[in-house]
């Protein structure tokens, strides 16, 4: 039990400085690693948070190529961008450090000494795809060719994003090195590997006997990677982005990311405390927690302990609390399509309104399965849960003491029986959310939160001091006072999970102290304390502003689309004398009107530059009539009409259809005569 430990270590994964970070980040590793160490301080418990950016690996070197610059500018331009949205969303880092410090450099390069020194690593040959134009190794993801399952094009050397599967890069039909494009050839490199084969017979006990308490999803996995059998794994790549592999004869060979980014925590630790550090990660008496997402499991639970415990000084992590993901409207959140929420860009769209996506998130956190954000139940949860229950409660228990008692705090009188039921009620709040943020559930510990402002609003409500306070003023009194602890109870209660509001609470309350051990007390604020000046906590999030974010990705949806877009094969040749038949001239929109009773057509009246013409057309989802008159528009001149709605057409107007369906009349590049021909 947590407990008998002398102090916490808590990490938060790092995320890769290749790009922004987004709510799917937020939601699964950094508002709960924030919240249990928002927590652990209010117990007053020793606990230290590191985290820091992840700046080496090949998708930096590949954002780097495509942006034209190098690796150390992309990773300078993110880590700045990461670590300004992290203090954004106030996630309390006690250090926030990156992997191209030297610290780090050093202390990775240390590290795999270590090992290496010790024997710890087995050296392998192995065939990889080589460039020989560019005369470079080629990552897995450097490498593209057909899918050898589902047989498109484009998949990766890793893994075919159109099927799902994952590949190694000699399974690819056809491939081709995605920085030249020259056909790779198989060359002999050597690696150094981690044998976690031997690691596994005492990993597996570790986890599946010693550790039962840890959660199902992060069970599950380890257990599985068990029964497949651990097989070693390569520590070092032929790269030219990250640390050089420190033995001799490793010219061009670099740090697996994956081997140097946990040991970032260690480096980050040990920039904040050069000379205090090792108590952190070598006493015995150190809890170490790694909060990550699901797809980090692996390397938290099995590669990074097998690193540590075969270096041997090191302690090993006692949770991981992994998360599960976090859709956006039902869609896989993804960097490469901007399908995400960035956080820069929700600090800039809701400003102030940060705790409300802590809120949201905690309240949908992926904590047992996927789950989804959607903008709508964004919406909802401000305005019926922070607005409606806390904001309201907060704000009724203010204003009535300002009306009343000019904003001090009245005397707590005798308390009835139904006092003295609420006070049970809420008296319970403190044990159940430690017993739940203790266990990881930060989600049920929110709403136990929340359950304060919920018994604050039926208290208000049951007791209608507006009402008593004509016949029975002591009455009031006491209802506002227990009311006023209520409030000032939530102040601390939310403190964790939302620290903005809690800041601004205590600041209408005056109550510069957060105490958590008096969390459930019924004299927070004593009788005659001045209270400040009340203020709204939420404010209701309108409609526009949420389909303003729905537009927002309503126009990636359609960027993505047009991306993909494949045009259609083209139809069967014809001789020239058939398209010569045809007879294309443009003309000018005189007029313009929708047709009565259809929802498709307008009716327009053309100049042709002969005796002027009606034509029919279904484009009326398109475009308002208004938008078209005087335009010059190309028409099929010599169609046979037709009668269309009672009306005859004579003609068609030709528009293109975009990839979505929609429609784009074709005008002319420049003024002509109505009349005139199109060849
Ligand atoms: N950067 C992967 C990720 O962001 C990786 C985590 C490193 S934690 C040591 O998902
Ligand atoms: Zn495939």
């Amino acid at each position: 039990m947590e407990q008998n430990f002398k102090r916490t270590l808590v990490t938060a994964a790092l995320p890769y400085a290749n790009g922004g970070v987004h709510i799917g980040h937020l939601a699964g590793v950094y508002v709960p690693a924030d919240i249990y160490v928002r927590y652990l301080r209010l117990r007053k418990r020793d606990v230290l948070f590191i985290c820091g950016s992840d700046e080496h690996g090949v998708p930096v070197t590949i954002r780097a190529r495509k942006e034209n610059c190098t690796p150390q500018q992309v990773v300078d331009r993110y880590h700045k961008l990461i670590k300004e949205s992290f203090e954004g969303f106030g996630i309390s880092f006690d250090a926030y450090g990156r992997t191209t410090s030297e610290t780090h450099r050093q202390t990775a390069s240390d590290f795999f000494r270590t090992l290496y020194d010790k024997g710890e690593f087995v050296e392998k040959e192995s065939e990889q795809y080589y460039d020989e134009e560019a005369h470079t190794f080629l990552a897995d993801r450097y490498i593209t060719g057909e899918c050898p399952h589902c047989h498109s094009e484009g998949a990766y050397g890793d893994q075919c994003e159109k099927c799902g599967t994952a590949l190694s890069p000699t399974e690819l039909i056809n491939p081709k090195s995605a920085v030249s494009g020259a056909k790779p050839v198989l060359r002999k490199t050597r690696h150094w590997y981690l044998p976690l084969d031997k690691h596994q017979q005492w990993l597996e006990p570790w986890i599946t006997e010693q550790h039962k308490e840890w959660r199902s999803n992060v069970m599950g996995q380890c257990k599985s990677w068990f029964d497949m059998g651990l097989q070693p794994r390569a520590v070092s790549r032929d790269l030219d982005w990250g640390i050089p592999v420190p033995v001799e004869g490793a010219d061009g060979k670099v740090l697996y990311v994956w081997f140097d980014a946990p040991i970032g925590y260690i480096s980050n630790t040990k920039e904040l405390l050069p000379n205090d550090w090792e108590k952190w990660w070598k006493d015995k008496d150190t809890r170490l927690i790694h909060f990550i997402g699901k797809d980090n499991i692996v390397f938290h639970c099995i590669v990074f302990p097998a690193m540590l415990k075969a270096e041997g000084s090191y302690i090993l992590p006692d949770n991981v609390p992994a998360n599960e993901f976090l859709n956006l409207e039902d869609n896989k959140i993804s960097t490469s399509r901007n399908w995400a929420v960035w956080l820069d860009e929700y600090l800039l769209d809701f400003p102030g309104k940060q705790d409300v996506l802590r809120y949201v998130l905690t309240a949908n956190a992926p904590e047992t399965k996927d789950n989804n954000f959607t903008w709508r139940d964004f919406q909802a949860r401000n305005n019926n849960e922070l607005v409606a229950v806390y904001g309201n409660f907060v704000n009724r228990a203010l204003q009535l003491t300002k009306k009343y008692y000019g904003g001090r705090v009245p005397e707590q009188g005798e308390l009835t029986d139904y006092d003295l039921q609420t006070i049970e009620e809420f008296k319970g709040v403190k044990a159940e959310v430690e017993r739940l943020i203790e266990g990881f559930r930060f989600r049920d510990a929110q709403k136990e939160a929340m359950n304060l402002a919920r018994i604050g609003n039926k208290y208000l409500a049951d007791s209608e001091p507006w009402k008593v306070v004509k016949t029975d003023p002591k009455r009031v009194e006491t209802v506002l006072n227990l009311s006023l602890q209520l409030v000032a109870n939530l102040a601390t209660a939310f403190e964790p999970f939302l620290p903005f509001s809690s800041a601004r609470l205590r600041e209408m309350l005056q109550l510069p102290e957060v105490q958590w051990e008096r969390l459930g007390s019924t004299d927070l604020l004593p009788a005659g304390h001045q209270l400040g000046e009340p203020a709204l906590l939420f404010e209701k999030i309108e409609d526009e502003t949420v389909q303003a974010q729905l537009d927002k990705l309503e126009a990636t949806k359609k960027a993505n689309e047009a991306a993909n877009y494949k045009a259609e094969p083209i139809a069967e040749t014809i001789p020239f004398d058939v398209f010569e038949k045809m007879d294309l001239r443009v003309g000018t929109v005189l007029s313009c009107e929708k047709v009565k009773k259809s929802k498709k057509l307008l009716k327009f009246e053309i100049a042709d530059g002969l005796e002027n013409r009606v034509i029919v057309s279904g484009i009326a989802q398109h475009y308002e009539p208004e938008q078209l008159v005087g335009k010059q528009v190309c028409f099929v001149a010599n169609l046979a009409p037709r009668t269309i709605n009672g009306i005859e057409s004579q003609g068609m107007i030709l528009s293109a259809v975009n990839f979505d369906e929609s429609l784009s009349v074709m005008t002319v590049d420049r003024p002509v005569v109505p009349g005139s021909r199109v060849g």
